[in-house]
């Protein structure tokens, strides 16, 4: 019997059947992942098999392969890490250009961790009822600059109604984390699209801090619409990525095609000679904005944590 696990408390696993029924289920030995030593093995978004046991319980015996997945350090700094959800569709990040403002540094970010988990990210710019003309001019950025770099981009507002219609064709079927700022509007969106949910505002997030020794777990909620909202108290940039300072350049999208054409093939794009992602930012190739992005990335240390 196969199931959809979307939700998880450590011991049980609540686990959705194709009938859309529910049930309890337990894991049965020892799953390993590859590479590290993980405190959970089997996570929201999982695909398990399983069967009864002598006493009628359900009982987990097979995670199915995982497309992908969101890992943090279970505690920082140890060896061990805590997976927050499986076989995610894509990871949305809900921005704002006022009340409060979202600064595009935490965008590129966000979107540097997605990539490198392979999850598509998606930009939600709410609020925009509230945008005057710097806020406008600040949403058309962004709009040209994440659209020109390969992510989906939608304005909304929760309040005018804008956007909602292309939000809920974006959520439907498919399995996405929400992330965003506390305050941006992540649970009146979600319950604007699924009255149904009736989610929680601002108090729940303020309880899981990042960096606290928290064991989080995700639950996936799932939409009148089909698919599902995962949303992780804990996870708000996504957490960390694990990658060497030369990778992150590997997941601005917009710079892949011009960086074949560097000199030299191990090309980080900072101070080579050659760099043809330089001189696509400089002939208006590649959006400046994202470039100094990406230079923030690469010479701070403290978000992302370096191999
Ligand atoms: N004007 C305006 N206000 C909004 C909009 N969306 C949400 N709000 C308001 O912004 C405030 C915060 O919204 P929430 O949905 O609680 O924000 P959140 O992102 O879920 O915040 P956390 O749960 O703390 O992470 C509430 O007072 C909402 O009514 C919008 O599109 N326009
Ligand atoms: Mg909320
Ligand atoms: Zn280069």
């Amino acid at each position: 019997m196969q199931g959809l696990v979307i939700k998880s408390t450590g011991s049980w696993y609540e686990v959705e059947l194709e009938d859309k029924s529910l049930i309890s289920a337990r894991i049965r030995g020892k799953f390993r992942m590859e590479g590290f030593k993980v405190t959970n093995p089997v996570a929201v978004g999982d695909l398990v098999d399983m069967e009864k046991d002598k006493d009628d319980n359900y009982v987990i015996y097979t995670i199915h392969p995982r497309k992908n997945y969101i890992i943090r350090r279970s505690v920082n700094l140890s060896k061990q890490y805590h997976i927050l959800a499986a076989n995610v569709d894509q990871a949305v990040l809900m921005v704002s250009a006022t009340h409060p403002k979202t600064y595009s540094e935490f965008i590129d970010r966000f979107l540097v961790t997605a990539t490198a988990y392979h999850i598509p990210g998606v930009i939600v710019i709410n609020k925009t009822d509230l945008y005057g003309v710097e806020e406008m001019a600040q949403l058309k950025d962004w709009m040209e600059i994440y659209s020109a770099a390969g992510y989906t981009c939608v304005a909304t507002s929760v309040v005018s109604g804008e956007g909602i219609e292309e939000v809920k064709a974006l959520l439907a079927n498919k399995i996405s984390v929400v992330s965003g700022h506390s305050g941006v509007g992540k649970s009146s969106l979600v319950n604007k699209i699924d009255p149904s949910m009736n989610l929680k505002t601002a108090i729940v997030s303020e309880m899981h801090e990042q960096g606290k020794h928290t064991t989080t777990f995700a639950e996936m909620h799932p939409l009148v619409l089909g698919g599902y909202i995962i949303d992780t108290p804990g996870i708000k940039g996504l957490g960390l990525a694990d990658m060497k300072k030369e990778e992150v350049c590997k997941y601005f999208p917009e710079f892949l095609k011009f960086a074949v054409n560097c000199r030299f093939n191990n090309c980080i794009h900072i101070k080579e000679p050659g760099c043809a992602v330089k001189e696509a930012v400089i002939a208006k190739q590649i959006r400046e904005e994202r470039y100094n992005g990406y230079l923030n990335i690469y010479h701070d240390d403290e978000e992302i944590h370096y191999r």
